[in-house]
Protein backbone atom coordinates (compact mmCIF):
# COMPACT_ATOMS: atom_id res chain seq x y z
CA UNK A 1 0.00 0.00 0.00
CA UNK A 2 1.51 2.89 -1.24
CA UNK A 3 -0.05 5.50 1.57
CA UNK A 4 1.56 3.25 4.48
CA UNK A 5 4.77 3.46 2.40
CA UNK A 6 4.65 7.00 2.76
CA UNK A 7 3.93 6.88 6.01
CA UNK A 8 6.38 5.12 6.92
CA UNK A 9 8.83 6.96 5.46
CA UNK A 10 8.37 10.26 7.25
CA UNK A 11 11.83 9.86 9.55
CA UNK A 12 13.78 9.48 6.55
CA UNK A 13 12.43 12.69 5.24
CA UNK A 14 12.89 14.63 8.66
CA UNK A 15 16.80 13.73 8.16
CA UNK A 16 16.45 14.64 4.68
CA UNK A 17 15.35 18.17 5.17
CA UNK A 18 17.09 18.52 7.99
CA UNK A 19 20.14 17.75 5.72
CA UNK A 20 19.05 20.57 3.40
CA UNK A 21 17.86 22.62 5.51
CA UNK A 22 19.87 25.46 5.25
CA UNK A 23 19.97 25.77 1.49
CA UNK A 24 16.28 25.47 1.33
CA UNK A 25 15.72 28.18 2.98
CA UNK A 26 18.72 30.54 2.00
CA UNK A 27 17.21 32.69 -0.18
CA UNK A 28 13.48 32.73 1.29
CA UNK A 29 15.73 34.11 4.64
CA UNK A 30 17.29 36.84 2.95
CA UNK A 31 13.91 37.65 0.85
CA UNK A 32 12.39 38.26 4.27
CA UNK A 33 15.06 40.52 5.69
CA UNK A 34 15.26 42.53 2.85
CA UNK A 35 11.37 42.28 2.65
CA UNK A 36 10.75 43.22 6.30
CA UNK A 37 6.68 42.51 6.19
CA UNK A 38 4.67 43.28 8.28
CA UNK A 39 2.76 39.73 8.45
CA UNK A 40 3.91 37.04 7.30
CA UNK A 41 0.80 34.87 5.92
CA UNK A 42 -0.14 31.08 4.50
CA UNK A 43 -2.43 29.95 2.07
CA UNK A 44 -3.70 26.88 1.07
CA UNK A 45 -6.20 24.27 0.56
CA UNK A 46 -6.96 20.91 1.79
CA UNK A 47 -4.27 19.62 3.82
CA UNK A 48 -2.73 22.35 3.20
CA UNK A 49 -5.11 24.81 4.61
CA UNK A 50 -4.41 23.32 7.57
CA UNK A 51 -1.17 23.36 7.17
CA UNK A 52 -1.30 27.40 6.52
CA UNK A 53 -3.05 27.19 9.86
CA UNK A 54 -0.44 25.38 12.04
CA UNK A 55 2.45 27.45 10.34
CA UNK A 56 0.53 30.28 11.63
CA UNK A 57 0.19 30.17 15.02
CA UNK A 58 3.84 28.74 15.29
CA UNK A 59 5.42 32.12 13.31
CA UNK A 60 2.72 34.20 15.99
CA UNK A 61 4.28 32.34 18.88
CA UNK A 62 8.18 32.50 17.84
CA UNK A 63 7.63 36.57 16.51
CA UNK A 64 6.18 37.23 19.46
CA UNK A 65 4.33 40.26 18.43
CA UNK A 66 7.31 41.15 16.06
CA UNK A 67 5.41 39.72 13.08
CA UNK A 68 2.06 38.91 12.46
CA UNK A 69 0.85 36.15 10.49
CA UNK A 70 -2.49 35.11 9.19
CA UNK A 71 -3.78 31.34 7.23
CA UNK A 72 -6.24 31.88 4.40
CA UNK A 73 -7.87 29.07 2.08
CA UNK A 74 -6.99 29.23 -1.27
CA UNK A 75 -10.65 30.15 -2.04
CA UNK A 76 -11.02 33.00 0.23
CA UNK A 77 -8.76 34.91 -1.97
CA UNK A 78 -9.79 33.88 -4.85
CA UNK A 79 -13.14 34.88 -4.62
CA UNK A 80 -11.99 38.18 -2.99
CA UNK A 81 -13.56 37.43 0.33
CA UNK A 82 -10.24 38.39 2.53
CA UNK A 83 -7.39 39.79 1.02
CA UNK A 84 -3.64 39.73 2.23
CA UNK A 85 -2.40 42.86 3.36
CA UNK A 86 -0.04 44.90 1.21
CA UNK A 87 2.40 45.06 3.68
CA UNK A 88 2.70 41.48 4.29
CA UNK A 89 4.25 38.42 2.34
CA UNK A 90 1.95 35.63 1.11
CA UNK A 91 3.20 32.24 1.30
CA UNK A 92 1.46 29.54 -0.70
CA UNK A 93 1.70 25.77 0.44
CA UNK A 94 1.12 23.51 -1.96
CA UNK A 95 2.01 19.73 -2.51
CA UNK A 96 0.97 19.58 -6.18
CA UNK A 97 1.79 23.28 -6.76
CA UNK A 98 -1.61 23.70 -8.93
CA UNK A 99 -4.43 23.42 -6.82
CA UNK A 100 -6.83 25.66 -8.57
CA UNK A 101 -7.42 28.30 -5.60
CA UNK A 102 -4.15 28.29 -3.91
CA UNK A 103 -2.26 29.03 -7.45
CA UNK A 104 -5.55 31.87 -8.13
CA UNK A 105 -4.55 33.03 -4.56
CA UNK A 106 -1.19 33.91 -5.09
CA UNK A 107 -1.83 35.54 -8.48
CA UNK A 108 -4.44 37.40 -7.20
CA UNK A 109 -1.96 38.94 -4.34
CA UNK A 110 0.81 39.70 -6.59
CA UNK A 111 -1.64 41.68 -8.70
CA UNK A 112 -2.36 43.86 -5.94
CA UNK A 113 1.40 44.23 -4.83
CA UNK A 114 1.75 41.51 -2.63
CA UNK A 115 5.16 39.57 -2.33
CA UNK A 116 4.64 35.81 -2.86
CA UNK A 117 6.72 32.54 -1.89
CA UNK A 118 5.83 29.24 -2.82
CA UNK A 119 6.30 25.96 -1.14
CA UNK A 120 5.94 22.74 -2.87
CA UNK A 121 6.75 19.44 -3.44
CA UNK A 122 6.83 19.71 -7.35
CA UNK A 123 9.42 21.72 -8.85
CA UNK A 124 8.36 23.63 -12.25
CA UNK A 125 4.39 23.69 -11.17
CA UNK A 126 2.50 26.81 -11.71
CA UNK A 127 2.59 28.16 -8.25
CA UNK A 128 6.53 28.43 -8.81
CA UNK A 129 5.80 30.30 -11.99
CA UNK A 130 4.07 32.68 -10.14
CA UNK A 131 5.50 33.54 -6.97
CA UNK A 132 8.81 35.83 -6.49
CA UNK A 133 10.54 33.27 -4.53
CA UNK A 134 10.19 29.05 -4.92
CA UNK A 135 10.88 26.21 -2.08
CA UNK A 136 11.06 22.98 -3.81
CA UNK A 137 11.18 19.90 -1.65
CA UNK A 138 11.52 17.51 -4.72
CA UNK A 139 12.61 14.74 -2.26
CA UNK A 140 9.37 14.03 -0.77
CA UNK A 141 8.11 12.42 -4.17
CA UNK A 142 4.65 11.99 -3.02
CA UNK A 143 2.31 8.69 -4.77
CA UNK A 144 -0.32 8.60 -2.77
CA UNK A 145 -3.59 11.30 -3.37
CA UNK A 146 -3.92 11.73 0.60
CA UNK A 147 -1.07 13.68 1.39
CA UNK A 148 1.22 12.38 4.52
CA UNK A 149 5.12 12.71 4.11
CA UNK A 150 4.29 16.23 2.50
CA UNK A 151 2.57 17.59 4.88
CA UNK A 152 4.88 16.56 7.89
CA UNK A 153 7.83 17.62 5.70
CA UNK A 154 6.43 21.21 4.62
CA UNK A 155 5.25 21.75 8.53
CA UNK A 156 8.65 20.65 9.53
CA UNK A 157 10.07 23.10 7.36
CA UNK A 158 8.09 26.21 8.01
CA UNK A 159 8.35 25.19 11.81
CA UNK A 160 11.88 25.53 11.95
CA UNK A 161 12.04 28.04 9.86
CA UNK A 162 9.70 30.23 12.22
CA UNK A 163 12.52 29.31 14.83
CA UNK A 164 15.41 30.67 12.28
CA UNK A 165 13.71 34.06 11.74
CA UNK A 166 13.09 34.35 15.82
CA UNK A 167 14.77 31.89 17.51
CA UNK A 168 17.84 30.94 16.03
CA UNK A 169 19.35 29.41 19.04
CA UNK A 170 17.25 27.04 19.04
CA UNK A 171 17.24 26.05 15.12
CA UNK A 172 19.42 23.17 14.92
CA UNK A 173 18.17 21.59 18.26
CA UNK A 174 14.95 21.61 16.59
CA UNK A 175 16.09 19.95 13.64
CA UNK A 176 18.13 17.02 15.14
CA UNK A 177 14.86 16.62 17.57
CA UNK A 178 12.32 16.39 15.37
CA UNK A 179 14.42 13.90 13.28
CA UNK A 180 14.97 11.47 16.07
CA UNK A 181 11.87 11.50 18.21
CA UNK A 182 9.90 11.00 14.69
CA UNK A 183 11.14 6.99 14.94
CA UNK A 184 10.29 6.46 18.19
CA UNK A 185 7.04 8.23 17.84
CA UNK A 186 6.06 6.34 14.52
CA UNK A 187 6.22 3.21 16.37
CA UNK A 188 4.97 3.88 19.55
CA UNK A 189 1.92 4.97 16.90
CA UNK A 190 1.99 1.81 15.03
CA UNK A 191 2.03 -0.25 18.46
CA UNK A 192 -0.81 1.50 20.28
CA UNK A 193 -3.18 1.87 17.07
CA UNK A 194 -2.30 -1.89 16.70
CA UNK A 195 -3.79 -2.54 19.88
CA UNK A 196 -7.29 -0.78 19.36
CA UNK A 197 -10.39 -2.73 17.59
CA UNK A 198 -10.62 -0.38 14.59
CA UNK A 199 -13.58 -2.03 13.58
CA UNK A 200 -15.48 -0.94 16.71
CA UNK A 201 -14.92 2.45 15.93
CA UNK A 202 -17.37 4.55 13.81
CA UNK A 203 -17.03 8.22 15.00
CA UNK A 204 -13.45 9.81 15.46
CA UNK A 205 -13.23 12.68 17.38
CA UNK A 206 -9.88 15.12 17.19
CA UNK A 207 -9.68 17.06 20.01
CA UNK A 208 -7.00 20.34 20.92
CA UNK A 209 -5.78 23.66 21.69
CA UNK A 210 -3.46 25.96 18.84
CA UNK A 211 -1.07 23.95 16.45
CA UNK A 212 -2.37 20.95 17.95
CA UNK A 213 -6.16 22.14 17.33
CA UNK A 214 -4.67 22.29 13.70
CA UNK A 215 -3.16 18.98 13.66
CA UNK A 216 -6.54 17.68 14.88
CA UNK A 217 -8.45 19.15 11.95
CA UNK A 218 -5.89 17.51 9.33
CA UNK A 219 -6.97 14.50 11.07
CA UNK A 220 -10.68 14.60 9.75
CA UNK A 221 -9.18 14.82 6.27
CA UNK A 222 -6.93 12.02 7.07
CA UNK A 223 -9.56 9.77 8.35
CA UNK A 224 -12.65 10.85 6.15
CA UNK A 225 -10.44 10.52 2.71
CA UNK A 226 -8.68 7.08 4.10
CA UNK A 227 -12.00 5.75 5.66
CA UNK A 228 -15.34 7.55 5.17
CA UNK A 229 -15.96 7.65 8.78
CA UNK A 230 -17.80 10.19 10.43
CA UNK A 231 -15.30 12.58 12.43
CA UNK A 232 -15.76 15.86 14.61
CA UNK A 233 -13.10 18.31 15.90
CA UNK A 234 -12.79 20.77 17.97
CA UNK A 235 -10.97 23.10 20.65
CA UNK A 236 -10.77 21.03 23.48
CA UNK A 237 -13.19 21.68 26.49
CA UNK A 238 -15.65 23.30 23.85
CA UNK A 239 -16.55 19.62 23.16
CA UNK A 240 -19.02 19.88 26.12
CA UNK A 241 -21.04 22.55 24.63
CA UNK A 242 -23.38 20.22 22.53
CA UNK A 243 -20.96 18.09 20.30
CA UNK A 244 -20.94 15.93 23.65
CA UNK A 245 -23.89 14.30 22.42
CA UNK A 246 -22.54 12.18 20.00
CA UNK A 247 -20.72 10.31 22.33
CA UNK A 248 -21.50 6.25 22.06
CA UNK A 249 -19.28 3.31 22.09
CA UNK A 250 -17.95 3.59 18.96
CA UNK A 251 -16.53 7.08 19.33
CA UNK A 252 -12.78 6.93 19.48
CA UNK A 253 -11.54 10.31 21.25
CA UNK A 254 -8.23 11.49 20.05
CA UNK A 255 -7.29 14.38 22.53
CA UNK A 256 -3.85 16.04 21.19
CA UNK A 257 -2.58 17.51 25.07
CA UNK A 258 -0.55 19.93 26.26
CA UNK A 259 1.17 20.70 29.57
CA UNK A 260 -0.76 24.14 30.26
CA UNK A 261 -3.97 22.60 29.77
CA UNK A 262 -3.57 19.05 30.19
CA UNK A 263 -5.93 18.42 34.13
CA UNK A 264 -8.95 20.08 32.16
CA UNK A 265 -8.21 18.28 29.02
CA UNK A 266 -7.86 15.06 31.25
CA UNK A 267 -11.02 15.52 32.88
CA UNK A 268 -13.01 16.08 29.80
CA UNK A 269 -11.64 12.49 28.65
CA UNK A 270 -13.21 10.68 31.65
CA UNK A 271 -16.26 12.61 30.98
CA UNK A 272 -16.05 11.09 26.91
CA UNK A 273 -15.05 7.71 29.08
CA UNK A 274 -18.17 7.69 31.02
CA UNK A 275 -20.45 7.74 27.96
CA UNK A 276 -19.34 4.84 27.16
CA UNK A 277 -16.94 6.66 24.97
CA UNK A 278 -12.76 5.36 24.06
CA UNK A 279 -10.10 7.90 24.69
CA UNK A 280 -6.11 8.08 22.99
CA UNK A 281 -4.38 11.00 24.16
CA UNK A 282 -1.09 12.08 22.35
CA UNK A 283 0.94 13.98 24.83
CA UNK A 284 5.08 15.09 24.54
CA UNK A 285 5.71 12.55 27.62
CA UNK A 286 3.90 9.52 28.14
CA UNK A 287 0.73 9.79 30.15
CA UNK A 288 -0.95 6.60 31.93
CA UNK A 289 -4.26 7.55 32.71
CA UNK A 290 -5.83 6.76 28.80
CA UNK A 291 -4.03 5.08 26.19
CA UNK A 292 -1.35 7.20 25.22
CA UNK A 293 1.07 7.96 22.26
CA UNK A 294 4.13 10.24 23.49
CA UNK A 295 6.10 12.69 21.15
CA UNK A 296 9.05 12.84 23.56
CA UNK A 297 9.24 16.09 22.39
CA UNK A 298 11.33 18.04 24.99
CA UNK A 299 9.66 21.56 24.82
CA UNK A 300 6.28 22.93 25.56
CA UNK A 301 6.41 25.53 22.44
CA UNK A 302 3.76 23.04 19.87
CA UNK A 303 6.69 22.56 17.87
CA UNK A 304 5.42 18.63 17.62
CA UNK A 305 2.42 19.37 16.34
CA UNK A 306 2.78 18.11 12.95
CA UNK A 307 4.20 14.91 14.45
CA UNK A 308 1.00 14.32 15.56
CA UNK A 309 -0.42 13.92 12.86
CA UNK A 310 1.40 10.90 12.32
CA UNK A 311 -0.61 8.96 14.90
CA UNK A 312 -3.95 10.22 12.77
CA UNK A 313 -2.56 8.92 9.79
CA UNK A 314 -2.30 5.20 10.82
CA UNK A 315 -6.20 5.81 12.31
CA UNK A 316 -7.43 6.50 9.08
CA UNK A 317 -5.38 3.81 7.06
CA UNK A 318 -5.89 1.28 9.85
CA UNK A 319 -10.44 2.36 9.92
CA UNK A 320 -10.00 2.22 6.25
CA UNK A 321 -8.21 -1.66 5.82
CA UNK A 322 -10.84 -2.40 9.06
CA UNK A 323 -13.86 -1.52 6.32
CA UNK A 324 -12.35 -3.35 3.41
CA UNK A 325 -11.31 0.27 1.82
CA UNK A 326 -7.96 0.71 0.00
CA UNK A 327 -6.73 4.43 1.40
CA UNK A 328 -4.99 4.35 -2.19
CA UNK A 329 -7.97 5.17 -4.21
CA UNK A 330 -9.92 7.47 -1.91
CA UNK A 331 -13.18 7.81 -3.10
CA UNK A 332 -14.30 10.66 -5.44
CA UNK A 333 -10.82 11.78 -4.98
CA UNK A 334 -8.19 13.33 -6.86
CA UNK A 335 -4.84 14.42 -6.25
CA UNK A 336 -4.89 17.72 -7.40
CA UNK A 337 -7.91 20.13 -7.48
CA UNK A 338 -7.77 21.68 -10.70
CA UNK A 339 -11.15 23.12 -11.95
C1 LIG B 1 -4.11 19.66 -1.44
C2 LIG B 1 -5.24 18.62 -1.69
C3 LIG B 1 -5.30 17.75 -0.48
C4 LIG B 1 -6.30 16.64 -0.64
C5 LIG B 1 -6.05 15.86 -1.90
C6 LIG B 1 -6.01 16.80 -3.07
O1 LIG B 1 -3.52 19.93 -2.58
O2 LIG B 1 -6.44 19.29 -1.88
O3 LIG B 1 -5.67 18.54 0.62
O4 LIG B 1 -6.16 15.81 0.47
O5 LIG B 1 -4.83 15.19 -1.78
O6 LIG B 1 -4.99 17.81 -2.82
P1 LIG B 1 -2.12 20.72 -2.69
O7 LIG B 1 -2.50 22.13 -3.01
O8 LIG B 1 -1.39 20.62 -1.38
O9 LIG B 1 -1.43 20.02 -3.81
Amino acid sequence: MITRREILEQPQKYKILAEKYNSLTADLGKFIRNLNPKSIDFVGCGTSYFLSMGCTKQIKRFSRGKVDSKFFSGSEIMLGLRTPAKDSLLVGISRSGSSTETVAALKTARESGVKTVAITCEPESEMTKVADISINLDFIDERAIVMTKSFTSMAFLVSAFARELFAREKLNAYLKTIQEISHGLLDRSLKSIGTLSMSQVDHFVFLGYEEYFAASMEGIIKVTESSLTQADCYQTLEYRHGPKSKVHEGTLAVISTHPKSLEAELNLAKEIASLGGKVLTISCASQKEFENIHTAYPWEDYGDWFLRVIPLQILGIEKAISRGLNPDKPTNLTKVVKF
